[in-house]
């Protein structure tokens, strides 16, 4: 369903499916009845997880962010000219939109508009932060896509003359696997113009205890963020998840160069959710796999951009090579 309504100066498209919690409960119900039990990654983003997330990202041992911003703060100017002409931005997976803002200053110092198209499944959270932008400045017009990223591709507004960035932040392209990686580009190349350019944020490979530290933080916040999918479980869909006899654990799986966020069940315990006939039976030290977050070498994400049909013209990294930022072309 598709409705576009403004409220001062900010389109709002929502492409979120109507059955949306049916759904949600039954990938909750299949991932947990799994004999390796995971959780729907998607799951995490509520108002209260990009909340939560947002303040992760404020902490030193969670570089991710610091380090994108700063290549952002560093780099805006190149990296605009590096896409050159009049542009607007279509931004996946936006959240607070505050990294963002480096790029559309920059633009906007260059060309009169913009237009903005920021895209989140947290609807209430990309709502707010469209209006606090538009009230910022009065050159950006927003259309506000709340949608998982595949059905934005079909719901975005028309374009103009102008071409197009595409952006994925924040390392958020980290949560899928690397074929699906390829997959996703390829669906976005679909949807690209010849002109129209890609900037994705990755996270690059590192000493391990730097990469266990982002997401084993000693003020607990990335425990809270991930029991949080718990929580929600309880509060829509009628869970009995006991938050205390579950311990977060965040380890860096070598073989698949990724973290993976996990619940680890700190007893023998049984949780029965709305519609489940029998409840679900966790062993001590048994874990529910609830999030990925890959990690790659530039050379490593630059085979994926090129088996989905791009090349990779320019990347920028911070001194330390922690992050990187890398501006994609489509080939034909
Ligand atoms: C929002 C997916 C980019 O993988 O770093 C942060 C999510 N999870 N801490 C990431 C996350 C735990 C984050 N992304």
């Amino acid at each position: 369903m598709i409705n576009v309504h403004p409220i001062s100066g900010v389109n709002l498209i929502n492409a979120l499916k109507e059955n949306q919690a049916e759904v949600l409960h039954e990938a909750i119900i299949a991932g947990l009845s799994k004999p390796k039990k995971t959780l729907p990654c998607r799951l995490i983003f509520d108002l209260t997880g990009s909340k939560m997330f947002e303040e992760i990202c404020k902490l030193q041992e969670y570089y991710v962010t610091r380090k994108e911003r700063h290549i952002l703060e560093v780099n805006a100017s190149d990296i605009i000219d590096s896409v050159g002409g009049e542009v607007e931005l279509v931004e996946f997976g936006s959240g607070s939109s505050v990294k963002t803002r480096f790029l559309i200053n920059e633009l906007l110092a260059r060309q009169n508009m913009l237009h903005y198209i920021p895209i989140d499944i947290s609807a209430k959270f990309l709502h707010e932060t469209a209006l606090t932008l538009v009230q910022e400045n009065d050159r950006l017009s927003i259309t506000a896509v709340a949608a998982e990223y595949d059905d934005a591709l079909h719901v975005l507004p028309e374009r103009s003359k102008q071409a197009r960035i595409f952006l994925f932040l924040g390392s958020s392209i980290g949560q899928f696997e690397p074929e699906a990686v390829i997959e996703l580009l390829k669906r976005v190349h679909q949807q690209m113009e010849g002109y129209d350019s890609l900037l994705i944020g990755f996270d690059l490979l590192k000493e391990r205890n730097i990469l266990f530290d982002a997401y084993n933080d000693s003020a607990g916040l990335t425990a809270d963020f991930n029991k949080n999918m718990l929580a929600r479980i309880n509060q829509e869909f009628g869970g009995n998840f006991v938050l205390d006899e579950f311990t977060h654990h965040a380890p860096f799986v070598e073989e698949y160069a990724r973290i993976e966020m996990r619940l680890i069940s700190k007893c023998s315990q049984n949780v029965s959710i709305d519609g489940l006939e029998h409840p679900i039976h966790f062993e001590e030290g048994e874990y529910i796999h609830t999030e990925n977050s890959h990690k790659y070498t530039v050379a490593g994400f630059q085979a994926l951009c090129e088996a989905a049909g791009f090349t990779m013209p320019k990347y920028w990294q911070d001194e330390q090579k922690w992050f990187a930022l890398c501006l994609l072309a489509p080939t034909k």
